[in-house]
């Protein structure tokens, strides 16, 4: 054992709860940022050796149009920056974005429709068959399209979607600042639902809208107390867009985001928290403190569903000099 394998300090029987307190989260969250990052660094080598960074491309198959009224959204029918016009994609374009996405050195694919919840028809049909073609190309898949019916999730389930992503986006107590459209219950219901029916969940949610550290806290209270905990957990920071009722929120200060990044490393140890949107505000140093804080996947790609993500040339350039290893050195070192 080496002086620094981190298995000498800390077991995997420790780090694995469910039973967290609101008041041990907010301590973990504020207490000085060199010890934080020192238990992150604890609990993350400890939980995933080798430190290896997820790619995850993303894709946004509906866009635009959706009647939900989330404050933070430019997809919203609510917000004036809606950003409808582009017919759905069809099946085969999605499926050949997969394939470069997986060129590329991605090994998950996300796809999101701006939908209140999935209906079925046509396009749910078609999201089958994009959720197949994306397995045979031996990719994750991953989808967010809203609320869903138990017959829905199964369906899902048996053309082998890997995760579905539906976030809890903030606290109970901050949410309906956020959005009235759909009650928290409702989203807890969904995810139930795509638990029940053997698909893994995708849950975090996004700060910088406004939300005190308290809210933050709770946030992460409830993912570190289900039970399994969710396995994928994006982390956004609000991309602040024109016309969305958040537009002049001011952008987080990056160390934020390592907080929040390393306090859900903490609580969720074998948990992928995923340092989602809002990378292009975080500045390399900052991006590469989350890496180190705890954050083992970045969406791959120039494009988020509607807003920029840094260049994937960029990409591999922080990743290098992270020193962090992803798919894409096996074809290029
Ligand atoms: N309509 C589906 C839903 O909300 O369940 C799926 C798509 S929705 C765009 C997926 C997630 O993206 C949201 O839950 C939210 O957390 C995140 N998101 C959307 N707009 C964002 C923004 N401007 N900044 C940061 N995150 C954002
Ligand atoms: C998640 O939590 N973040 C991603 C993914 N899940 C679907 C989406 C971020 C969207 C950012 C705003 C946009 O590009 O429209
Ligand atoms: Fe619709 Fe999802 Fe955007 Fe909310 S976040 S407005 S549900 S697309």
């Amino acid at each position: 054992m080496t002086l620094l394998d981190a298995k000498s300090y800390v077991s995997e029987e420790q780090i694995l709860r469910h039973d967290w307190t609101l008041n041990e989260v907010k301590e973990l969250l504020q207490q000085p940022l060199m010890d934080l990052l020192w238990q992150a660094q604890l609990v993350h080598r400890t939980a995933n050796p080798g430190y290896k960074v997820q790619l995850a491309s993303l894709l946004s198959v509906k866009t635009g149009g959706c009647q939900e009224d989330c404050a933070y959204c430019p997809q919203s029918i609510h917000n004036s920056s809606d950003v409808s016009g582009q017919p759905d994609l069809d099946v085969q374009p999605v499926l050949d974005r997969a394939k470069a996405a997986r060129d590329a050195g991605a090994d998950r694919f996300c796809m999101g429709w701006a939908w209140r919840e999935i209906r079925d028809g046509q396009s749910f049909e078609s999201m089958l068959a994009m959720v197949r073609g994306v397995r045979e190309l031996g990719l994750e898949a991953c989808v967010t399209a809203g609320m869903l019916t138990n017959e829905q999730a199964s369906r899902l389930a048996d053309a082998g979607l890997t995760a579905y992503n539906h976030n809890l986006d903030t606290s109970p107590e901050h949410y309906e600042k956020i959005i009235t459209t759909r009650t928290y219950q409702e989203r807890l219901e969904t995810l139930h639902r795509v638990r029940a029916a053997g698909i893994t969940i995708c849950c975090g949610g996004i700060i910088g809208m406004g939300e005190s550290i308290a809210d933050r806290a709770s946030l992460l209270r409830i993912l570190a107390t289900m039970s399994p905990h969710p396995e994928s957990v994006p982390i956004n920071s609000l991309v602040a867009v024109e016309g969305t009722q958040l537009e002049d929120v001011a952008a987080v200060d990056p160390l934020e985001m390592v907080r929040m990044v390393a306090t859900a490393r903490i609580l969720m140890p074998f948990s992928r928290v995923r340092l989602s949107a809002g990378r292009e505000q975080l500045g390399r140093e900052g991006q590469i403190l989350c890496l180190q804080a705890g954050a083992d996947s970045i969406f791959y790609g120039d494009t988020l569903l509607t807003t920029s993500n840094p260049e994937v040339l960029a990409d591999r350039e922080l990743l290098s000099q992270a020193g962090v290893k992803a798919n894409w050195k096996l074809s290029n070192s």
